[in-house]
């Protein structure tokens, strides 16, 4: 599992990336602060199994768990800012794309205060639909760029080999079918002259990888209403576009900055702030400064649910990307791992996961010696195809 996060220079990507995995990353007011890509790992909250079977506690792996919330990971990555004609090798090119190729979806930062353009330079009321509208046709452009690099793997040829052309990037046989579908294009003796290409990249990008927008830097003036007019698809008056240029995306407000403030509010030991939580409590002493300040973020995340940072990724991952979290355990009675730990692992795993697939991820020799599995919570037996349920305890049991 990848979540890739995208957009234009200087919209706040990587202060973004900061926060949502306490990894500390050059942060500035100009393009290109990032070159070389960021990677770490977030953490996400949600209500833990142990909270509904009835346990005092879990032990969590790797991510704490506390209130009944337990942390699950999500592996990001923070890319250069990507700029109009990107694909062709502009601004830092194609080379970090290649990075993302293995992304199962993307967090797309979009500067909702319109204050910088596509190039990360100053700007007023730069439009939303524009911002978001280019990015879906540069990663087209670099998927139709990877198809015409490896045509001759495909070209007189059909569905298999164009796979096997764009295996890697994770797309199934039912999506590129459907893609092609669209594009008008056949799968059958593939002759695809560029238009061609470039029209079945444009439906393969649009349908196969989820994407939400998190306009960002919503805390400055008029951002927040300007994200308001893109939602009900009024932006700017014009009549033509605001639904279509964001296709499939949902558009999340959120300030990276109060997400940030909040978290260094809390480490000076001023606040009480769980991150992606929706609300604060004071516990220190601010200054009068700070408490003005506080007391501003406070009102925004009233009318916005939170800062927003963690719902963009929630939203992704939970939301578009429909992932489940599975406890495998390996008694089914206690759940329990070997030495008594409980409910040591939480992972994140696709819809319509099955037993076996379940056991690979754990170990790849899991899968091999897979023999059938446990429903912890009805002790039922399932065997290798039973598909999985979010909250999901499942004890795998192997040959030795
Ligand atoms: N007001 C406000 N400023 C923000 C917010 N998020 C980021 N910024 C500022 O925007 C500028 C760019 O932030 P970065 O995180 O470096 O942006 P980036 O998209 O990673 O930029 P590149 O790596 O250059 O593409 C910095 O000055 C940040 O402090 C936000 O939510 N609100
Ligand atoms: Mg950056």
């Amino acid at each position: 599992m990848l979540v890739g996060i995208i957009g234009s220079p200087n919209k706040g990507k990587s202060l973004l990336f900061s926060t949502l995995t306490s990894i500390e990353v050059p942060v500035a007011d100009y393009p290109f602060t990032t070159i070389q890509p960021n990677q770490g790992v977030a953490m996400l909250r949600m209500k833990c199994a142990h909270v509904e079977m009835g346990l005092a506690k879990c032990d969590a792996r790797g991510g704490h768990c506390k209130d009944g919330m337990r942390e699950i990971a999500v592996p990001l990555l923070d890319v250069a800012g990507l700029v109009p004609g990107a694909s062709e090798g502009r601004g830092m090119g194609n080379q970090f794309l290649d990075d993302l190729r293995t992304a199962d979806g993307f967090v797309q930062v979009v500067d909702a205060s319109g204050r910088t353009d596509l190039e990360g330079k100053p700007a007023e009321n730069f439009p939303l639909e524009e911002e978001i509208g280019f990015l879906q046709a540069e990663l087209a452009g670099w998927l139709a760029g990877i198809l015409k690099r490896n045509e001759a793997k495909y070209k007189n040829r059909g569905l298999a080999e164009l796979m096997e052309a764009v295996s890697g990037l994770g797309y199934t046989s039912s999506q590129i079918t459907v893609a092609a579908q669209k594009a008008g294009v056949s799968l059958e003796r593939i002759q695809w002259n560029g238009e061609q290409t470039a029209r079945f990249a444009r439906n393969l990008w649009a349908d196969g990888k989820p994407m939400v927008v998190a306009a960002n830097k919503a805390d400055l003036p008029g951002a927040m209403e300007r994200v308001k007019r893109m939602q009900t698809g009024r932006e700017g008056g014009e009549s033509s576009g605001g639904a279509s240029a964001t296709g499939h995306a949902a558009i999340r407000p959120c300030s990276a900055m109060y997400e940030h403030a909040l978290q260094k509010a809390a480490r000076a030991g001023m606040i009480e702030y769980s991150p992606g939580v929706p609300d604060f409590e004071i516990t220190g002493s601010p200054d009068a400064a700070q408490r003005q300040a506080l007391e501003r973020i406070r009102s925004f995340m009233k009318e916005n649910g939170g800062t927003g940072v963690h719902a963009a990724l929630r939203e992704l991952v939970f939301g578009k990307l429909g992932m489940m979290v599975v406890y495998p355990v390996e008694d089914e009675n206690h759940y329990t791992d070997r030495k008594g730990n409980v409910l040591p692992d939480a992972i994140l795993v696709p819809p319509g996961t099955t037993a076996v697939q379940l056991a690979a991820a754990v170990h790849t020799d899991l899968a091999k010696s897979f023999i059938g599995a446990v429903d912890a919570k009805t002790k039922r037996r399932v065997g290798r195809d039973h598909p999985l349920q979010n909250g999901d305890i499942i004890k795998i049991v192997a040959a030795r």
